[in-house]
């Protein structure tokens, strides 16, 4: 039996159960989507292979250090090769199930929306800190950092996909977080003032791993230490269809050049509930989220 309330509210999505590029979707394990839940946050370590890594880390590279040489349809952080992140089957099958909304997914458009996203290459001692969010559980709509939940189902609002393309080890500064902070109702304790508190909590991954986390957490970035590899990773960011955080959005050439399933991701901010193009399930150039 479902531990879903037969009354409708927001019922589980369950497509697409393919990504733009064909791949069968992938849902997290029950033991990851109980730590999703409980802490805020959960490592989907090694999605992609060293080799997979390779054109997407080139494009990044060029993407901060010599933009121009892109063409016009590459020239944007998660175009060109870098677009496979955007919608990894792994990256699908969490964002199908804490913040789609089912009645604007099908087959051919995912049920959330891309809603911003920012690459760093973090060099050793530059430093991120800054603890923000938390109380997400208390947020209403409009703050999108937010989170819902019942049992058997959980909602994430605005929802951080970090993508680490280098090799993150014990101690070298990943993003720190403030496990169960997005359901807190008191305010932090003054300890995780100092980002050496044991209140603070990280990870350790391989390259190409994603940490996924919900913003109504309370996190922040850190100091680099590693001397031998910089910190090159994605920060990508995701919001149900008719919600909008950040401003903005990649050029259109970009958006052209991507099969139409991963076009979905860049649709207006709106969802309608009407037939054809009165519901928001496709995209085109007057449908774009700006
Ligand atoms: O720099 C980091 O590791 C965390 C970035 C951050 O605070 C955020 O994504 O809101």
């Amino acid at each position: 039996m479902s531990l879903v309330p037969e009354i409708e509210t927001h019922i589980p999505t369950t497509v697409p159960t393919t990504n733009a590029d064909g791949k069968p979707v992938v849902y997290m394990t029950d033991e990851q989507r109980w730590l999703f839940d409980t802490k805020g946050w959960v490592c989907l370590p090694a999605l992609l292979s060293k080799e997979e890594l390779v054109p997407v880390r080139a494009h990044l590279l060029k993407w901060l250090h010599d933009r121009e040489s892109l063409p016009v349809h590459e020239r944007w952080m998660m175009g060109g090769a870098a677009q496979v992140l955007l919608d990894h089957p792994a990256v699908v099958g969490v964002l199908n199930e804490v913040l789609a909304h089912a009645s604007m997914a099908d087959e051919n458009a995912y049920g959330f929306r891309f809603d911003g996203s920012f690459v760093t290459e973090r060099k050793l001692g530059s430093d991120n800190w800054g603890p923000h969010g938390g109380h997400g559980i208390f947020a209403f709509c409009g703050n999108a950092h937010l989170y819902q939940m019942r049992p058997g189902q959980i909602h994430t609002g605005l929802t951080r996909v970090v993508w680490e393309i280098n090799e993150v080890a014990p101690g070298d500064g990943g993003t720190l977080l403030l496990s169960g902070s997005h359901k807190a109702a008191f305010p932090r304790p003054k300890a995780s003032d100092s980002r050496d508190s044991s209140l603070w909590e990280t990870y350790a991954c391989p390259p190409g791993s994603v940490m996924i986390f919900t913003e109504a957490l309370c996190h922040s970035g850190t100091i680099w230490n590693n001397p031998l590899r910089d910190r090159l990773a994605v920060f990508n960011c995701y919001n149900t269809i008719g919600v909008k955080w950040h401003p903005g959005g990649p050029p259109t050439e970009v958006i052209d050049a991507m099969p139409p399933k991963r076009q979905t991701l860049f649709r207006g901010v709106w969802t309608g509930a009407g037939e054809g193009r009165g519901a928001n399930k496709y995209y085109d150039h007057a449908n774009r989220a700006v």
